[in-house]
């Protein structure tokens, strides 16, 4: 054996570790609890009735595109390497043009393919917004830059005001944060309103968010199924404390939640609050600047 071929073998043995141990990862990557949600924010698939079917949507999407990809790039390599050019070729090789079957195949896969993602898409997306008659109704209004909860449950209307992000004199204190109560298996309608900008509601646990706009009331309906403490925040940019602009989430049980409600003040709040909180947001840089 020649050092040029020993040197070739080595490099061959490399690359077969590298590649073994590349597959080894991505295998056990694939295997992971994470994994199987596709890396999605919940923990539990039932945290609320829509998660099982939106984490449902994402995986198979995902699977769905990883053959599609692993298809095409098999075809692309083997076309590569099948038909390359060999040491004795001379000229161009035989060209195809107007090959009708060739054209109505990859007009008609693809089209297959956007059809079949759009069917399962619009089929979630209908079951996830279709109204629901629900017993207990949660005005979130959101402001520069906290949250407002107002509750109408069995009759009672309450609400809580949240300390809005700038005015709290510390950053992301976690007992400053207004946390929003739910009871277990109660069908909730969020009214999602703002007051000043354009703000979004998400929970990232329960995978479903909506913009909030001002001057129109935005609708999720859902069922919190597990209970738990969770995090809620806005993500649409809206401003200085756009980034502390959080809430808690707290799921409990219906007991819980009635007792909850009895801290809470009567009335509900509207558009009282408007632009409030941005007039004394400039009060209080005025005042540092002295
Ligand atoms: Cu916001």
């Amino acid at each position: 054996m020649s050092s040029q071929d020993r040197t070739n073998s080595r490099r061959r043995t490399r690359t077969k570790v590298l590649a073994l141990a590349a597959t080894g990862a991505l295998l056990l990557t694939g295997c992971s609890e994470q994994a199987q949600r596709g890396w999605l924010p919940n923990e539990d698939r039932d945290n609320t009735n829509h998660t099982g079917m939106l984490q449902d949507l994402w995986v198979n999407s995902w699977i769905a595109a990883l053959a599609i990809g692993l298809l095409t790039w098999a075809l692309i390599i083997w076309c590569i390497v099948a038909y390359r050019r060999r040491k004795n070729d001379t000229g161009y090789p035989r060209q195809l043009s107007y090959n009708l079957p060739l054209e109505i195949f990859y007009t008609g896969v693809p089209l297959m393919l956007v059809l079949t993602l759009f069917f399962f898409s619009d089929n979630t997306q209908r079951t996830v917004n279709e109204h629901v008659d629900s017993p207990l109704v949660v005005d979130v209004r959101a402001k520069q830059w906290a949250w407002d909860f107002n509750y109408s449950y069995e009759g009672q209307e309450k609400y809580f005001a949240g300390k809005q992000a700038h005015l709290t004199g510390e950053s992301g204190v976690e007992e400053d944060l207004p946390t929003l109560y739910l009871p277990v298996d109660v069908p909730v309608e969020f009214q999602l309103n703002s007051r000043d900008v354009i703000h979004s509601f998400w929970i990232p646990a329960f995978l479903q968010k909506l913009d909030m706009f001002p001057g129109r009331t935005n609708y999720i309906h859902l069922t919190p199924q597990v209970e738990g403490t969770f995090q809620g925040k806005c993500t649409e940019l809206c401003g200085e404390y756009h980034s502390e602009m959080l809430f808690n989430v707290e799921v409990v049980s219906e007991s819980e939640f009635t007792d909850y409600l009895q801290t809470l003040p009567d009335g509900h709040l509207g558009e009282e609050y408007d632009k409030k909180p941005a007039e004394v947001a400039r009060q209080s840089t005025a005042d540092e600047g002295e």
